[in-house]
């Protein structure tokens, strides 16, 4: 087993593997930035290392930093969390070629699953459903270009391979506008991704965000946790999540969860991992699989009653997967991030918080590292926490997150607590199954 693990992140996510590690018995690692000293995990932390001033580039993102404190602590471990470095397969590389254990999947998954074209093709080898498209790159020649939109059918998408999480696309709905648009999308990805290689999709125009949660050991067994719905965005950040997806069948969901189980086996797949889906007139479209643990985790956890980080650090240890055939998912749980901005400008929030009341309660579950006098910095991304409430149904999800959100007080900064009091009133939410446009059209007409 795992004795000793860095926690190479911040905030909520870095406290919530502290506690993973904490009930396994196993000694735990906080690195940190100068602006992050008094973070609630650095206290928690059996040691502690500074890896670096302020900016992500030198601390969080910065491996030379990280490998040395891992080194200096003789740690067995590295989690990466997610965002910094948790998807970066040089990373990963490094840290198994300095004699760690990178808790995540093999870096050649990670630089499979990273290439959106190499991902895709593994996925239908999988014979998990795809958006129809161009299997492989878009063509080099103008006249093959239009004929493969052509055949695919307007409105088309072209991605850049090596984007995500919607970086790097463009929507084209007509032939006049298609080599133009390659060409900018194509100047866009070598620019942001020093990679200019695009694929073509159909354009699914009002999908649902649903994606599957994954676990699979070393040793060739792999379960589906059941789904999320993600698809209330804006600008390609989620505001809430929730397990299981509304109105989404029992049928539906066993069908393409032992086809995803099939491919975690087929692509020898370790750790916790997320295929994410567009859902449209009652089907699934593959689009991109996370290989890290996801913010949204916290509502797989409640529906399932399985503990995903310690699962991460157990089959990072090599434990065979000890859980059953079929998990059964009980109730209905919705996950709120609270993010230090403006509920109405978005505009970041950092600062003081000057009071900090927690909600509590049956079924209530507040995922954060903030404290009364805690100050929230600039340099980093504004969630502060998750809100997370379960119950038998939906209904009563969302009434207790309305409490929840009531009782939750955060003075000196802005948060998005209103929003959420907002978004839960609202009618097509309260109805399940908005799509993912549903949230910006919300805000455009308030
Ligand atoms: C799409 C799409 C429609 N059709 N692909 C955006 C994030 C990246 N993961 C893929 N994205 C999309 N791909 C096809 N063929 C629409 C989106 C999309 C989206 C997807 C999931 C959640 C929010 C979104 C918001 C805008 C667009």
């Amino acid at each position: 087993m795992i004795k000793k693990v860095l926690i190479a992140n911040r905030g909520e996510i870095a406290l919530r593997i502290l506690r993973g590690c904490r009930e396994l018995g196993i000694k735990t690692v906080a690195v940190h930035s100068t602006a992050d000293r008094d973070l609630k995990h650095v206290r928690l932390a059996d040691e502690s290392v500074c890896i670096g001033p302020p900016s992500s580039l030198e601390s969080y993102l910065n491996v030379p930093a990280i490998i040395s404190a891992a080194e200096l602590t003789n740690a067995d471990a590295i989690h990466p969390g997610y965002g910094f470095l948790s998807e970066n397969a040089d990373f990963a590389e490094r840290v198994v070629s300095s004699g760690f254990i990178f808790i995540g999947p093999k870096a050649e998954t990670i630089r499979l699953m990273g290439d959106k074209i190499s991902a895709k093709e593994a996925m239908l080898k999988a014979k998990v459903p795809c958006v129809p498209g161009s299997e492989g790159a878009t063509p080099d020649n103008e006249d093959d270009c239009k004929a493969m939109a052509r055949e695919i059918g307007y409105p088309v998408i072209v991605k850049a391979t090596g984007g995500g999480g919607g970086r790097g696309m463009r929507v084209i709905y007509e032939e006049g506008s298609l080599i133009e648009s390659i060409e900018l999308t194509k100047t866009e990805a070598k620019a942001a991704f020093g990679n200019d290689v695009l694929y073509m999709e159909k354009f699914l125009q009002d999908p649902r965000h649903i994606e599957f949660q994954v676990l699979s050991d070393k040793h060739g067994n792999a379960r589906h946790l059941c789904e999320r719905d993600c698809s209330m965005q804006r600008r390609h950040q989620k505001v809430v999540e929730e397990a299981p997806a509304p109105g989404l069948s029992e049928e539906a969901r066993e069908k393409l969860g032992a086809r995803l189980v099939e491919a975690c086996i087929q692509i020898d797949y370790h750790g916790a991992g997320t295929f994410e889906f567009l859902y449209e007139n009652d089907e699934f479209y593959f689009i991109e699989m996370n290989t890290r643990l996801q913010v949204e985790h916290t509502v797989t956890e409640q529906i399932t009653g399985i503990d995903l980080v310690k699962q991460q650090l157990l089959i990072a240890s090599g434990e065979k997967l000890d859980l059953p055939e079929k998990i059964k998912p009980r109730g209905h749980s919705i996950e709120c991030r609270i993010n230090a901005e403006h509920p109405k400008t978005f505009l970041p929030s950092p600062g003081k918080i000057t009071l900090f009341h927690p909600p509590g309660g049956f079924g209530v579950r507040l995922d954060s590292h903030i404290y009364s006098n805690y100050t929230v910095p600039p340099y980093y991304d504004s969630m502060i926490g998750k809100l997370i409430t379960t119950g038998d149904t939906r209904e009563t999800a969302i009434e207790r997150m309305k409490g929840a959100l009531k009782e939750l007080v955060i003075e000196g900064i802005n948060t998005n607590i209103p929003l959420h009091l907002e978004i839960l009133e609202d009618e097509d939410f309260r109805a399940g199954g908005p799509n993912i446009h549903h949230l910006e059209h919300m805000l455009e007409n308030t």
